[in-house]
């Protein structure tokens, strides 16, 4: 190594990687559990993107008990030659080179034969340590460490051990292995979460056709789990994978992949009974639940083709009855999956596909793809259920027209009558005030003494509010918990909604941590889901905490959240203590309510997200739909009512 040459080199990369030290969540958004798993994602792209070019198709992630991560590909291996700009070998550089000018999201990479190695030195800067190993005939090696200098004060980051070293040991594998344990003093937590990774890694499988990965976590023997996800059939078996368990109006998803204007396109659809819309969007395989250009040109060419079939075949008989787009996709689950270059991403958080090009292409090859499929006898019966469908669903949304109206409704007596049951807060700012849905009259009579009246909105729920999944919207507003919640909210519901209208910036759902509780929680966030999905996506919805436990002495009381911190509680008011084990909301008196669950400057309360649409989906279809054993299996896999799903993040506010 010609030392001056790689030392001035050394300290230019090294205050690029230090940059990422200072302001991580410029680079990877933010230092929480999102964080964390940013800086796995970022090399398991990498691994993916080998494979999507055709040179790998085995991807192993495994999970370390000293809290690293490692990942494997059997590709060509990161180049071990010297990089003739840099001096050094590729492997240094794709772990100290900074790429895309350090703006969060490193994603907009070329589709095919483009950079590699994006984003993996910002996983460095950002680890303890991190090793790798190429496999190309024989064992290359290279390490790179965080450590403390003491004479500048501050830590270096992601510095090279040793130059990439040549073990010379023969191997017959090629590939890839990267290893590494995430700085604990950068992120608020260090332990990755094996639901969030492995549905992930399940979503890049079904979106790479054939690709096989592996996850294994030998964190705790006691819990070892070892999984591999590999679908031949892509995202036509994704398609199915979603619509497990509902009644499916034809057995095989539609299917199509070709290429327009240098964009990969590829789709999978398939409607079943039910009165939803699924239709989940990738660019290359970053998840867009924004939509954006992709996604409407799939639903303008879906549109299109079936209307053209539809008039074609003469399916309407009645006057005054026409199509619109949400006729033909009422019950449909789609997946449009596309891969380009020079991706620009929008919208509020960055989910969006904003290529004006995009929409031409998508609409354009999915319209020649149906319109042919439409034209193949074997198809007919196919394209004869989506017609029926359509059919059912534009004549409900005649006959829903009057119901909505009820509901967009804000004065008249019936509003009138169900605001009623609000205790509202007299502040009229909107941002500042927070609506409690709380589940029973007792546990409501409390909310309302104990609350914050100037801030504070308690809506107590009588009866269980209906479960919105498998209803058209004129069942699911006969209900009167739903309308209550609809007029108390302001904003409207479906096509109506206006998030500008929302009376309340924080809605939190109050109920009791059992059984019960759980599922008045469900049914509530189902209705969210399907009706006022943006309340959600904008972060308004939480789940307020109630104690399970009061641990107390003369003169000291604590309360405990979970089983876990039972313990701390009792060590923290010592001997003699009392136990109470709360067995619902209603056990608490006023003051005790607002202690424990309502003073903002207290209680802990667990933002609900929908980070993965396509999982949040599925999981509302089983919690809430009729295949009584895909919810059994969920829920004695998540057995803890009080304890958080993936799709809840924890906040104090
Ligand atoms: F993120 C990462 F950089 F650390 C990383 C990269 C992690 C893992 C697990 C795998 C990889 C990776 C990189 N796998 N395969 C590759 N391939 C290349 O970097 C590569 C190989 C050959 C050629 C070539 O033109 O011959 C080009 C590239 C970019």
């Amino acid at each position: 190594m010609p030392s001056k040459d790689y030392n001035s080199q050394d300290i230019k990369i090294l205050e690029g990687l230090e940059a990422v030290r200072v302001r991580p969540g410029m680079y990877i958004g933010s230092t929480g559990v999102r964080g964390l798993h940013h800086i796995l994602w970022e090399i398991v792209d990498n691994a993916v993107d080998e494979a999507a070019n055709g040179f790998a198709d085995k991807i192993e992630v495994v999970l370390y008990k000293d809290g690293s991560v490692s990942v494997e590909d059997n590709g060509r291996g990161i180049p071990t030659d010297i990089h003739k700009e840099a001096g050094v070998s590729g492997v240094q550089v794709v772990f100290t080179q900074l790429h895309a000018g350090g703006k969060f999201n490193n994603d907009n990479y070329s589709f095919s034969g483009g950079l590699h190695g994006v984003g993996a030195s910002v996983t460095n800067a950002l680890s303890e340590w991190l090793t790798v190993e190429v496999y190309k005939k024989t064992v290359f090696k290279m390490e790179f460490h965080s450590y403390y200098d003491k004479t500048r004060k501050k830590t270096i980051s992601g510095e090279p051990v040793a130059p990439l070293k040549d073990t010379k040991q023969k191997t017959d594998k090629h590939g890839t292995l990267v290893r590494f344990k995430p700085d604990k003093t950068v992120f608020e937590t260090v332990e990755f979460n094996l639901e969030t990774i492995s549905k992930r890694l399940r979503e890049l499988a079904f979106l790479n056709k054939g690709l096989s990965i592996k996850l294994v976590d030998l964190r705790d023997e006691s819990k070892f789990y070892n999984k591999t996800f590999k679908y031949d059939g892509g995202i036509v078996d994704y398609v199915l994978y979603l619509n497990e368990g509902k009644t499916k109006l034809y057995d095989l998803p539609v299917y199509a992949k070709t290429e327009r204007d240098g964009i990969l396109i590829e789709f999978a659809m398939q409607h079943t009974d039910s009165y939803t819309e699924g239709i989940f969007s990738f660019v290359n395989n970053i998840p867009t639940p924004e939509g954006g250009t992709h996604e409407v040109g799939f639903k303008s060419a879906v549109t299109r083709v079936l209307n053209d079939f539809a008039k074609n075949n003469n399916y309407i008989k009645e006057k005054d009855l026409s199509f619109m787009g949400e006729d033909f996709r009422e019950g449909l689950t789609a997946i449009i999956s596309i891969k380009m270059k020079n991706v620009e991403f929008e919208g509020q958080t960055k989910t969006k596909l904003g290529n004006p090009e995009a929409k031409n292409a998508v609409e354009g090859a999915v319209c020649s793809e149906l319109d042919a499929l439409t034209k193949n006898k074997k198809y007919k019966q196919i394209f004869d259920a989506m017609m029926k469908k359509a059919l059912g669903a534009a004549k409900a949304r005649n006959a829903a027209r009057h119901a909505k109206e009820i509901a967009r409704a804000k004065s008249g007596a019936d509003a009138a009558r169900l605001i009623g049951k609000l205790a509202s807060c007299s502040s009229k700012k909107a941002e500042l005030n927070e609506v409690f849905i709380v589940e029973g009259d007792s546990a409501g009579g409390s909310a309302k003494q104990g609350r914050d009246r100037q801030h504070q909105a308690i809506l107590p729920l009588r009866g269980k509010p209906l479960n919105a999944e498998k209803k058209r919207i004129e069942e699911v507003l006969k209900n009167e918990e739903i309308r209550t919640i609809i007029s108390a909210l302001g904003t409207g519901i479906g096509s109506d909604f206006n998030i500008k209208n929302l009376n309340y910036h924080k809605v939190i759902i109050l109920s009791d941590a059992d059984q019960d509780g759980a599922h008045i929680r469900a049914i509530l966030l189902t209705f969210f889901f399907r009706y006022m999905k943006e309340l959600i996506q904008e972060g308004h919805v939480y789940i307020g905490m109630p104690p399970l436990y009061k641990v107390y002495k003369k003169d000291v009381t604590v309360y405990a959240y979970d089983d876990s911190e039972l313990q701390k509680a009792i060590d923290q008011v010592g001997r003699g203590y009392q136990l109470q084990r709360y067995k619902g909301l209603g056990e608490m008196n006023p003051e005790q309510l607002w202690d424990t669950t309502m003073d903002p400057a207290k209680r802990v309360l667990m933002q609900v997200t929908i980070d993965d649409a396509a999982e949040a989906e599925k999981l509302i279809t089983t919690l809430m739909g009729d295949d009584i054993e895909g919810r059994k299996t969920y829920i004695s896999e998540h057995a803890d009512f009080n304890k958080e799903d993936s799709f809840m993040e924890k906040v104090n506010l």
